[in-house]
């Protein structure tokens, strides 16, 4: 029997199979590079149909796939175990011109979500995921992921784009539901199985996605607040006096400080402040005056043409490179209901210190998120990365406060050991009944979402 890797240049060329170590470590190292695998080589198919191919000949060696898009996850999800092949989806570069009657487009699972907003755009429309990572994460690595984002409270997440999928299943068959029919009740929807799937149920090659009207008129406010509870506060009068609000961050003056040692950027506001929400609010070109009456707002900075807006948003968006630069850090990302998240905040610090402390290293610990969702990233920089104990008190926490341990960046393989702290035994074992009918050797993102 031939190798692994001449099998599969013989599937899809020898240009398309990387051995090398200096070439595959973008590969099989995560972005936060807390995570790092091994992989007997990656494989970069240009089609669905050689995907299938990659698929098969990985069936037939017993080689387990690991289906990647851009690597921006942050929880291990797309990290190569021993013995296994990265399956690069980031060739599958399809992008079908815009259905403006339906407000639909096509895209390969390589394209990128910036590509796919521009072309959206060029057509007076808008893909609704919005993402710090839009240069890298992938149409094919979002789906995978569910990814949320900044435009979550508006649009959705990834799962509430798609239309349907195009997919390879474990044993090199394709599934494709590119029609863009939405009235479609005819039994269980793949496509929505696949969201959210990690790469454990099948490779998705190609979406059929959902477009939104383009908005021309978009208001970004930064204001300083004296603390979380404020900041929802604020946001509930923003929400009120403007039904158009898209997104709804929140970031802290420790982040900031980060960001600002990291970018250059300057003070954002005349006087510093404990925390910040950022809001943005679209619709008719008066949006900025209704927003203008809201006395808690207080000195906040307003933009109403893009490079202002972008101007603000960079002090959120820049936050995970910032970090990322001060060192690596443990991503814990949770959820709570609004209603508890000031009380969830309050008992970060403590939880956080007490974790921490056998490891002797003070933690560094930045909050930020998408408040609008109730979703915090808690980072926390100074336990050793291989150190679970931080992680393991901030995800108890937030499911003691009735919320979940991954909001938005999935389970990975960060969290497979919590995932029972949101789900049932019945609802982690009918999983496992699914992901072994559809992959019963198990090849598909081994130990990734469930063990
Ligand atoms: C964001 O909201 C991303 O910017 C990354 O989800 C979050 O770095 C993080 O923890
Ligand atoms: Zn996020």
């Amino acid at each position: 029997m031939r190798s692994l890797a001449d099998d599969l240049a013989a599937a899809i060329g020898a240009e398309h199979v990387l051995a090398d170590p200096d070439l595959m470590a973008g590969y099989t190292t995560d972005w936060t590079r807390r995570y790092r695998g091994e992989a007997v080589c990656v494989a970069r198919p240009g089609s669905t149909a050689q995907v299938a191919g990659v698929v098969r000949v990985c069936a037939r060696h017993r080689a387990p796939i690991v289906a990647q898009g851009g690597n921006t996850g942050l929880v291990g999800g797309s990290v190569p175990v021993p013995g296994s092949v990265v399956l690069s989806t980031r060739l599958l570069r399809r992008l079908d011109p815009v259905d403006t009657l339906a407000a639909q487009v096509t895209a390969g699972a390589g394209v990128t979500i910036a590509e796919l907003n521009a072309h959206a755009g060029a057509a007076g429309l808008a893909y609704g995921i919005s993402l710090a990572s839009r240069d890298s994460a992938t149409v094919g690595g979002t789906i995978a992921t569910n990814a949320g984002g900044l435009w979550t409270i508006r649009y959705g997440g990834t799962r509430a784009q798609l239309i349907g999928v195009e997919a390879v299943l474990a044993d090199g068959s394709v599934i494709s539901r590119l029609g863009g029919v939405r009235a479609d009740n005819t039994g269980y929807d793949l496509a929505q199985l696949l969201a959210g799937g990690e790469g454990t149920l099948g490779v998705v090659t190609a979406a059929r996605l959902r477009l939104w009207p383009a908005e021309p008129h978009a208001v970004t406010v930064l204001a300083g607040v004296d603390g979380i509870e404020t900041a929802v506060a604020v946001l509930a009068e923003i929400r009120a006096r403007a039904p158009g609000l898209r997104a709804a961050e929140y970031f802290e003056a420790a982040g900031l400080t980060l960001v600002r040692e990291h970018t250059g950027l300057p003070a954002p506001l005349p006087r510093a402040y404990p925390a910040y929400l950022l809001a943005e609010v679209t619709g008719p070109a008066d949006q900025a005056g209704r927003l203008a009456g809201i006395p808690l707002l207080g000195d906040a900075a307003v933009a109403t043409d893009l490079p202002g807006s972008a101007a603000l948003w960079a002090y959120r968006e820049r936050h995970t490179e910032a970090i990322s630069a001060a060192g690596v850090p443990h991503k814990l990302d949770i959820a709570v209901p609004l209603t508890r998240l000031a009380a969830l905040r309050g008992a970060l610090g403590d939880t956080v210190r007490t974790a921490s402390a056998p490891s002797g290293a003070p933690p560094l610990m930045i909050v930020f998120g998408h408040i609008g969702a109730g979703n915090l990233h808690v980072n926390v920089l100074g336990p050793d990365p291989a150190d679970e104990a931080v992680d393991e008190a901030v995800l108890g926490l937030a499911a003691a406060y009735g919320g979940s341990v991954s909001a938005e960046h999935g389970i990975g393989r960060a969290k497979v050991r919590v995932l029972r702290l949101n789900r049932s035994p019945e609802e982690i074992a009918a999983m496992r009944a699914i992901k072994a009918a559809l992959d019963p050797a198990g090849l598909l993102n081994p130990g990734v979402l469930l063990t």
